[in-house]
């Protein structure tokens, strides 16, 4: 009797454990149902378990998002779609939908830049890039520059919406020669270049007289297999090209065709040559000069009389039959020069330098 007596106790004893635990288990169940219930439904959006049911959910917020409520909530709202990231945007298309073809140009209305400074899509320095696509070339304009301040009205005023509709990456340079020497329009260029890639990884370098505004932005001001002449088509030479072995006025080179050629010569002081240098460089290097048509081509010059200390350079033509013996030790890889300021305005960055003398 003894044992079957203690059996009974011990297995009550069981029935109970295990009852208890049931029940246990079943209130933890229905308050953790309830609980999850509430979040989802009533719970305050609180940083805190806004995170843990964006989580649970398995989308990405940025951390600005989640720093004001107002915007919180709305993010909370629309719970099916993730937010777009740059990741996400596809390549722009190589036409841009936004080109609008020839337009006429007028030099002689008063420009206001104050309200295109207000544009929130350009950021300070003339930097942009588009929102509804990623770029296919990432491009630096390179400008040289001296006492030019209302032919660079002109440019930005025209140029920022011909660039924008072009669905480009691009930021604004302008290389201010400092001190009142002989310029030098194509250690400038060098310098633009050196310069616009310390700041970014641009891939393709526009290098822009100040006084040249293009008439059709279907001249698309990018770089190509070859290295680019866009001014091709100017009303001071009838609109066509002066010569056929014409460079100058506006030109493109990418990164890597720029440092086949050894970047632009230094050593040309006052006006002319230096564009026909260059011209030699890409062709000794066994490249071809590529050209949009003449009617895409068009484009006008600021009217303008000769700048002083800008003189024609009487040894210009010396320089120029000498090209090949002298671009693998004249060009980007023996410059020098020193920065004097850098002014960061919304539509541009003016970077003044003390480029020396003849
Ligand atoms: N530049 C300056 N400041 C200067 C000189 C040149 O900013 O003092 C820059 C500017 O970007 C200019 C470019 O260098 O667009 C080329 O110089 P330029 O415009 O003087 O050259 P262009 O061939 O004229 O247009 C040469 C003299 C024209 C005299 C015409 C008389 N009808
Ligand atoms: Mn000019």
């Amino acid at each position: 009797m003894e044992p079957r007596a203690n059996f009974s106790v011990l297995h009550r004893a069981c029935a109970l454990v295990v009852a208890l635990c049931t029940l246990h288990l079943s209130v933890m169940l229905l308050f953790y149902l309830r609980s999850t219930g509430d979040e989802s439904e009533h719970a305050p959006p609180s940083p805190g378990n806004f995170t843990l049911r964006t989580l649970r959910k398995g989308h990405s917020v940025s951390t600005s998002t989640m720093t004001s409520t107002s915007t919180m909530t709305s993010t909370m709202t629309s719970t099916s779609t993730a937010i777009p990231t740059t990741q996400a945007l596809e390549k722009c298309p190589d036409t841009s939908p936004l080109l609008v073809g020839p337009r006429n140009v007028n030099f002689s209305q008063t420009i206001d830049l104050n309200e295109m400074r207000q544009d929130p899509k350009v950021s300070v320095g003339g930097r942009y890039k588009p929102r509804e696509c990623v770029s296919l070339q990432k491009v630096a304009l390179i400008i040289p520059f001296r006492h030019r301040e209302e032919h660079m009205k002109h440019w930005l005023y025209y140029l920022h919406p011909f660039l924008q509709r072009q669905q480009l990456d691009y930021g604004v340079y302008v290389i201010e020669q400092d001190g009142e020497d002989t310029f030098n329009r194509a250690k400038l260029m060098n310098v633009g270049y050196a310069e616009a890639l310390k700041e970014y990884d641009y891939d393709c370098f526009i290098f822009s007289d100040v006084d040249i505004i293009p008439l059709d932005d279907r001249n698309t001001y990018r770089c190509f297999d070859q290295p680019r002449h866009l001014a091709v088509s100017m009303d001071k030479f009838g609109f066509r090209l002066p010569y056929n072995q014409y460079f100058g006025g506006v030109s493109a080179m990418s990164k890597e065709q720029y440092l086949k050629v050894n970047g632009f010569p230094n050593n040309y002081w006052g006006w002319g040559g230096e564009d026909d240098d260059i011209y030699n460089r890409v062709t000794f290097r066994g490249m071809s000069v590529s050209r949009p048509d003449g009617v895409v081509g068009r484009c006008k010059m600021i009217q303008h009389v000769r700048d002083n200390k800008n003189e024609p350079n009487p040894q210009r033509f010396d320089r120029i039959a000498r090209t090949r013996q002298t671009m693998d030790s004249d060009g980007i890889n023996s410059l020098t020069y020193r920065v004097v300021r850098t002014e960061k305005d919304q539509l541009f960055t003016k970077i003044t330098v003390d480029i020396g003398k003849p």
